[in-house]
């Protein structure tokens, strides 16, 4: 299945389209298999991944999926749609939205039209540098948490958990050390378009596009550069068609998982305490996974040869973070006041935890 999927993926990048065609054919399915389910009375949960099997979304959809099923006796069923199945991220985020799936993950990325306040985690250098500080921060119960749910509230999503994926890394055909690196780079970036302004920013020209099209664009050469953690860039073969890692640390790939408010509503206050009880054990687990995930699969790039790794110091890091600091005040004038609460409220919860940790 994986492989097939990398094939699927690979095979064009006009996959979008025929995404989009099954769309429908396949929430018709989905409809039928509650119908035809193992037992008449199992309520079927449908939760959307961005991310094909093997990836860290799927590993938190299954850890998710096996203790909810666990947890109510079989009497919930969640059934797990890999990237492919059901559209683009922007289109999983219309579907919980309007109530055909339950859950999806919706990275800010993606959802900065709908959500211009989750355009934070588009920010470079603005989290630590120390992974288990970000860990600790996005978990934390703390104001922004609060503004971001009031948010993604006021645009029909409730937003149940912030997740961490691990490093972004830069891949290109040349090592991406300073701004003037990126000089003439058509870079590819999610479709939020704060992530336009970051890469404008360094002199880059930002070409945004769904994820399914970017291993095509590099092929054929529409782009020369794209932005992605590295199990991801392992498991959509993107090293295969780019020839430098560029390691800068400026962000994590941030994630949020997603639900549908009318679905959330409706559970009785023992289910919504059982999907509390799991949501609290999943997202602490998969800060390890995607650590591993992250690491075997380097394992398995550099294995392979032909790709080389660079890892900025922290001069030239400085220099990055100094040409994106005007970026902020784009995302205030984007997000408005309760942007501007958000940035505030992040900025001080990780400087508490980095010196409540020495980082
Ligand atoms: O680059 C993207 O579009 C995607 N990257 C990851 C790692 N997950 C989902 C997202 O859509």
């Amino acid at each position: 299945m994986h492989v097939e999927q990398r094939r699927r993926f690979r095979s064009s990048p006009l996959a979008i389209d025929r995404l989009i065609g099954i769309a429908i054919a396949v929430a018709l399915l989905a409809a039928t298999a509650c119908e035809s389910g193992p037992r008449d009375d199992t309520e079927v949960w449908r939760f959307a991944i961005e991310e094909i099997e093997g990836s860290v979304q799927h590993a938190y959809a299954t850890r998710f999926a096996s203790l909810i099923e666990e947890r109510t006796h079989g009497e919930v069923s969640v059934q797990i749609y890999p990237y492919g199945s059901l559209g683009t991220s922007s289109q999983l985020t219309e579907q919980v939205q309007n109530g055909a799936l339950q859950l999806a993950f919706a990275s800010p990325g993606h959802l900065g039209s709908v959500i211009p306040e989750a355009q934070i985690f588009s920010l470079h250098f603005l989290l630590s540098d120390d992974e288990a500080v970000n860990r600790d921060v996005l978990a934390a119960d703390a104001a922004y948490r609060h503004l971001l749910e009031e948010a993604y509230r006021e645009r029909r999503l409730e937003l149940l958990s912030i997740v961490s994926e691990g490093w972004m890394v830069w891949t290109a055909n040349r090592p991406l050390r300073s701004p003037e690196d990126f000089a003439g780079i058509k870079m590819r970036t999610m479709v939020s378009p704060l992530l336009v302004e970051a890469y404008a920013a360094y002199g880059a020209t930002p070409t945004p596009m769904p994820y399914a099209e970017v291993y095509g664009a590099l092929q054929l050469g529409m782009i020369d550069a794209q932005v992605n953690p590295v199990f991801a860039i392992e498991e959509m073969s993107f090293y295969e068609v780019q020839d430098v890692l560029t390691f800068a640390h400026h962000a994590p790939f941030i994630t949020t998982l997603v639900a549908n408010p009318a679905f959330v509503a409706g559970l009785d206050e023992e289910r919504r305490g059982m999907l509390d009880g799991v949501l609290a054990e999943v997202s602490a687990a998969i800060f390890e996974t995607q650590q591993r995930l992250n690491d075997e699969r380097l394992e398995t790039i550099l294995e392979e040869g032909g790709t080389e790794v660079v890892t900025l110091g922290p001069k030239e890091r400085e220099a990055f973070r100094k040409r994106g600091l005007p970026v902020r005040d784009t995302y205030v004038e984007l997000a408005g006041p309760r942007g501007r609460a958000i940035l505030d409220s992040l900025l001080a919860s990780v400087a508490e935890a980095e010196s409540s940790t020495g980082s």
